[in-house]
């Protein structure tokens, strides 16, 4: 059997089925029949993506130690921080698949979907392989889209009103986007727990107006604007998180964090903290790059490092920004941290075009979309904000490297410096504007060179 059940299907057997309680004995059966878990996965069928939680190691930049905390003494060679995450394991066969416990990346994979055009559903398919470093949690991961507006409860994620994926089995989860923009996913089971230990990735939806170059040459759109103003040249993610290493060591050492304590000691761009934010992306395989970006992987299903730094292995995203001048640059930033960040982007004004994925219009149509060089994000907020690339001057402050350099970072102290007193560290990385030579963007934050 693979019969679709639409949303409104099932929220008229849901309706209809409440209507019957009261009458005869149909009920049960009717349920069992439409409602089972395993039905609703045969009825999805394929999957464009693949997804697996995990845990893992990543690697915050040297700094002081911090307490006992940090770095973790557990941390195999490399890494020094204690995850759970996300990995993208699609197309890996039953062995890569189980090799890839305690290989989480953060920030999660980021992908993106098309808006539902009336046929083309988005399924993505998330396994769970258990905590390795935890024998004792049993816990089950989910995948929530935060903010989406149409889910059903089904594929929402949220553990008390849907279901979640047990240690094991596997879960399709299947979209029908209607609203483009930026949103931000993430596991919804002990919810700060796994999304503070690492759960938390971007994903965009993309207009249905893409592919009309007469109202941009590019043909690439965030929104559904009809005037181009939302047109766009490179885009990047800013996906925002934060490690308390107290929370992360009693991760791995078997303790219990008390919330209540929460005291973030790194703040990050894309998974890393400044300087890390300006080496490149892992090895992208930008055909491969359709639904999600395919960072390279070995023979065993492994990821492979940013080149000469296999201490970010599983940090494969950079935040740098590269342009030339007059191109339109889409900055699609969201924040999964606790906390609210303060981004500036010193020197070049942004235009905020679009706000927790829509966009800045009035319901009369009238445009809402402002410029300023600081944009205040708050947990679970995205921003959506395009810039058009200044001239080329020369490199005033760029010292003959080829490139004119403005520097976004988030302005609250605690957030840029990580209280490092070497003053490194933190969400702070740089715009860089490049006279020319760089090739078109094949995949977001790429760096076309
Ligand atoms: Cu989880």
């Amino acid at each position: 059997m693979n019969k679709q059940i639409s949303r409104r299907d099932f929220l008229k057997i849901a309706g209809g089925a409440g209507l019957t309680v009261a009458g005869a004995g149909l009920l049960p059966q009717f349920l069992r029949k439409t409602l089972l878990a395993e039905q609703v996965v045969e009825a999805a069928g394929e999957f464009d993506l693949f997804f697996a939680g995990t845990d893992g190691w990543i690697s915050m930049p040297p700094s002081p130690a911090i307490g006992f905390y940090w770095p973790d003494d557990l941390a195999p060679a490399n890494f020094n921080t204690y995850i759970f995450g996300f990995r993208n394991i699609t197309g890996l066969n039953s062995t890569q698949i189980s090799d890839q416990k305690m290989k989480a990346q953060h920030s999660a994979p980021l992908f993106w979907v098309d808006q539902y055009d009336g046929t083309n559903e988005f399924r993505l398919q998330l396994t769970n392989l258990g905590l390795q470093m935890r024998p004792d949690l049993t816990d089950s991961h989910t995948l929530h889209w935060h903010g989406f507006r149409n889910v059903i409860p089904f594929f929402d994620g949220e553990p008390t009103g849907s279901i979640s994926v047990p240690v094991g089995r596997n879960f399709i989860y299947v979209f029908r986007p209607r609203d483009p923009g930026t949103y931000m996913y993430h596991c919804h089971v002990e919810d700060v727990e796994h999304v503070h230990m690492g759960m938390t990735g971007p994903v965009f939806v993309r207009p249905l107006q893409n592919g009309n170059t007469s109202l941009y040459p590019s043909g690439k759109f965030a929104y559904n604007d009809s005037d181009g103003s939302t047109g766009y040249d490179r885009e990047f993610a800013m996906f925002m998180s934060e490690v308390w290493a107290e929370a992360h060591w009693a991760d791995s050492h078997i303790q219990l964090p008390d919330w209540s304590d929460y005291k973030a000691d790194f703040s990050l761009l894309n998974g890393r903290a400044y300087p890390d934010t300006l080496v490149p992306n892992a090895p992208i395989n930008a055909a491969a790059s359709i639904n999600a970006l395919a960072v390279e992987r070995d023979a065993s299903g492994d990821l492979v490092a940013p080149d000469g730094r296999p201490d970010l292995q599983y940090q494969p995203l950079s935040a740098l920004v590269t342009c030339q001048p007059g191109e339109r640059v889409l900055l699609r930033f969201s924040n999964l941290g606790f906390r609210e960040t303060s981004m500036t982007l010193a020197g070049i004004q942004m235009r905020v075009i679009g706000r927790d994925a829509t966009l800045m219009r009035g319901r009369n149509g009238a445009n809402t979309s402002y410029e300023t060089d600081t944009i205040l994000v708050g947990p679970g907020e995205s921003f959506d904000v395009i810039f058009t690339a200044p001239a080329f001057s020369g490199g005033s402050g760029s010292s003959g490297q080829g490139y004119d350099s403005y520097v976004l970072y988030n302005r609250r102290l605690t957030q840029v410096s990580n209280l490092d007193d070497s003053g490194f560290g933190g969400q702070r990385t740089e715009v860089r504007v490049y006279p020319g030579g760089l090739a078109a963007q094949q995949y977001p934050n790429d760096w076309g060179m």
